[in-house]
């Protein structure tokens, strides 16, 4: 399958990895909202987040809630913005479901 991400996951192209396990990839974005902006997306491909079961979905979560924590601790961040472009009139430009990571800091723009 053509599909950016599946190549990413399978190593043909390369990307910044921040975490990696049997089902969940999570690297950084090449094009950051802000520093540490990650992508966390499931390694089986799916290509919009309503295209997944339940159970796939609430597995994915919970991977993004360990990256988040982790994050949150490494990077001593107060709080992170955490989202999902479901379909192209939403914004999804990479049509393989994934999470996006954002942390916001005091002074950053948006909501302070
Ligand atoms: O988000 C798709 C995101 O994917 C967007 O923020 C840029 C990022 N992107 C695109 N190509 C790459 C590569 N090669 N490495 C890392 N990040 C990438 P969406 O919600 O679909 O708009």
């Amino acid at each position: 399958m053509d599909c950016l991400f599946c190549k990413i996951v399978a190593g043909e192209i390369p990307s910044h990895k921040v975490y990696e396990d049997e089902f969940v990839y999570a690297f950084l974005d090449i094009y950051p909202c802000s520093e540490g902006h990650t992508i966390v997306l499931p390694k089986k491909h799916f290509g919009r987040f309503t295209d997944m079961e339940e159970g796939d979905a609430a597995s994915l979560f919970a991977f993004v809630n360990k990256v988040a924590k982790t994050l949150e601790k490494t990077l001593g961040l107060e709080g992170m913005n955490i989202g999902i472009n479901n379909g192209e009139i939403a914004g999804q430009t990479v049509p393989h479901v994934h999470v996006h990571i954002i942390p916001r800091r005091v002074g950053d723009g948006e909501g302070n």
